[in-house]
């Protein structure tokens, strides 16, 4: 599929333009940049279809675009994009992905201070030249550095979201060649972790040559790292490796063990095996000479007196004592979600209209959506007023008249203001079905300051659930400075539900605070944070991080069928304390 690179071009040739301040063009190519992304057909097949014309019928592409389009698919780039990077000479990309450099600010270091990557971002910013500059100032500058830092911490690293429709991709064609008789994911992949440094394939088949030829020649690869008789690794064109083993079966569950990794989690394995004097590696558990072991990941544990664990939470970080105590947590299931909660639509901006969102939630098997737009405090996300709300509500009223064994519920994602007070009057907070608090404002509060702001919020009696509770992004920015134990235990009081956010670039909670959360017995919910239907299926990214957290059904409350939950939130009643 070519959307995606499509789509990055266009996202590309809007921050160029931004940087000129031209008024309207960016927002048409971002437009139509996310368009093209969204869309589930393959672009180059409309094309193919009916030529220029067919592709003015994706939204935001008009003629100009579509010529665009047109010359992509044609040569394989768009001049107009050399050009506006010809213009202004540096690599935006770089720099933009530190957080809080956005194009206009990167114009004007380019301007001033010849900045033209990020390594002469980071020397302007030591050598302290940045502060003066007008619009900028000390905090701006050591905001740069605290960036720059963190954005080396994960250099190399890919979004798990942004890998697993490439690697499924991948894995899909490995299954379909009739040499193979098994493809997995294995490594971190398997593991689910937020973040990917390279992606592990294991295969099964008698004919290791064939599955070698065909790995090192797939559409995208553009380097040969490697490749030997079973084993390969290749560079893709998006930038990230892919590294393949294959083995017999007989050897198959001992190397998705050993591969799967993680590494911390096989040297105890390992460890546990000598103990009863085994050895185990990637070909099998043996002992002495006789293999004992290794077609099934089961049987290996089992033989080591454990039960078989999922991939996620193999980190050595407990789940090999609970295996041994026959202790592991239920993780929930890939399936065992009900409906979303955080879901946006055309209301305050996003892609689709309400109907839309809740047709595609009922087509996932969901039970209910909730829309939660962003209220008037985020004006730039045309945040809605009481009054707005009233009408949605009308809307949302009637739709539900029209569905059967399924229903949409109003919510709302309200800002967190400065002091803790909420952006809506309570009045209208009282007639949704429930209300969502996040901060969208003022992230760098200190952390006695923010603790308090957040604890203000939930004390709220209608905000029953706080969004994206740390603020990080992954690869670009940290955690909120909060006491996360003093959140806990004000969640738990008022019974406000944390939210695992499963956007590819957020992951917040992390696994970490997920554990923590559990154990001490406050509820979470998984929610995609959707502006587009397509969103919604990034909650298998969630339910990973939920399940790298150890949680299980009952912690997720969107585990919970329909009337569970509305049950549930009626008895959340913090009027009286
Ligand atoms: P990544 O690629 O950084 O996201 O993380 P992984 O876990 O995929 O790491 P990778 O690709 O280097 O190796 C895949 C698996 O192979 C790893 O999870 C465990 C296993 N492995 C690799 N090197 C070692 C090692 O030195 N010792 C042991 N016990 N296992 C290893
Ligand atoms: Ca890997
Ligand atoms: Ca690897």
């Amino acid at each position: 599929m070519k959307n995606q690179e499509l789509a990055k071009i266009f996202y590309e040739i809007s921050d160029y333009l931004k940087m000129d301040e031209v008024d309207f063009k960016p927002y048409a190519y971002q437009r139509a940049g996310a368009a093209i992304e969204a869309l589930e057909e393959d672009i180059d097949e409309i094309y193919k279809k009916g030529g220029k014309a067919t592709l003015k019928n994706i939204p935001g592409v008009g003629k100009y675009i579509a010529e665009k389009i047109e010359e992509y698919l044609e040569t394989g780039r768009i001049k107009y994009l050399a050009d506006l990077k010809k213009k202004t000479p540096i690599k935006l990309e770089e720099i933009s992905a530190v957080e809080g450099m956005g194009p206009r600010k990167a114009k004007t270091l380019f301007k001033k201070l010849n900045v033209r990557n990020l390594k002469d971002l980071e020397k302007a910013a030591k050598k302290h030249k940045i502060a003066p500059l007008f619009g900028f100032g000390e905090k701006t500058e050591k905001n740069i550095l605290e960036g720059i830092t963190f954005l080396k911490r994960s250099k190399g690293r890919f979004f798990l979201g942004e890998i697993l429709p490439k690697v499924k991709e991948v894995r899909e064609k490995l299954e379909n060649l009739k040499e193979v008789e098994k493809a997995s994911f294995a490594g971190s992949v398997r593991r689910m972790k937020e973040t990917i440094g390279d992606a592990d394939f294991l295969v099964v088949s008698k004919n290791p040559k064939k599955v070698m030829d065909f790995f090192v020649s797939l559409p995208g690869v553009v380097k040969v790292w490697g490749k030997g008789n079973t084993k390969a690794s290749v560079r893709t064109k998006e930038g990230f490796d892919m590294d393949i083993r294959v083995v017999p079966q007989k050897s198959y569950g001992a190397a998705l063990q050993y591969f799967t990794g993680s590494k911390e989690h096989n040297i105890a394995v390992r460890r546990i095996a000598m103990a009863k004097g085994l050895k185990l590696n990637e070909y099998g558990l043996f002992k002495g000479k006789k293999m004992i072991g290794g077609k099934t990941e089961e049987e290996i544990y089992k033989i080591l007196g454990m039960k078989w664990m999922v991939p996620e939470i193999r980190e050595n970080q407990g789940e090999i004592e609970a295996a041994l105590k026959n202790n592991l947590p239920k993780t929930i299931g890939y399936r065992d979600i009900k409906g979303d909660l955080h879901c946006h639509s055309d209301w305050d901006g996003g892609e689709n209209s309400i109907s839309q969102l809740a047709k595609t939630a009922q087509e996932m098997g969901y039970e209910y959506i909730g829309i939660s737009d962003h209220t008037k405090f985020l004006r730039i996300e045309y945040g809605l007023n009481e009054k707005q709300l009233s009408q949605q509500r009308k809307e949302i009223d009637k739709l539900n008249q029209r569905q059967k064994g399924f229903r949409i519920l109003q919510g709302a994602e309200t800002n967190i203001l400065n002091d803790g007070s909420i952006d809506i009057k309570d009045e209208a907070l009282k007639k949704l079905d429930y209300a969502i608090a996040g901060i969208h404002s003022n992230l760098k509060m200190d952390k006695e300051r923010m603790t308090e702001r957040i604890i203000k919020a939930m004390k709220n009696p209608y905000i029953k659930i706080f969004s994206h509770p740390t603020g990080r992004l992954l690869k670009r920015r940290e955690e909120y400075q909060i006491d996360f134990d003093k959140i806990l235990r004000a969640a738990k009081y008022f019974g406000v539900i944390l939210e695992i956010n499963s956007s590819p670039f957020r992951m917040d909670l992390r696994d970490q605070n997920i554990r923590r959360a559990k154990e001490a017995g406050v509820k979470m919910v998984i929610n995609t944070d959707s502006h587009h239907k397509n969103h919604l299926n990034y909650i298998e990214l969630g339910v990973a991080q939920s399940r790298r957290g150890w949680a299980e059904k009952k912690d997720i409350i969107n585990c919970f069928s329909l009337e569970e939950l509305l049950k549930f939130f009626r008895g959340v009643d913090k009027r009286n304390s």
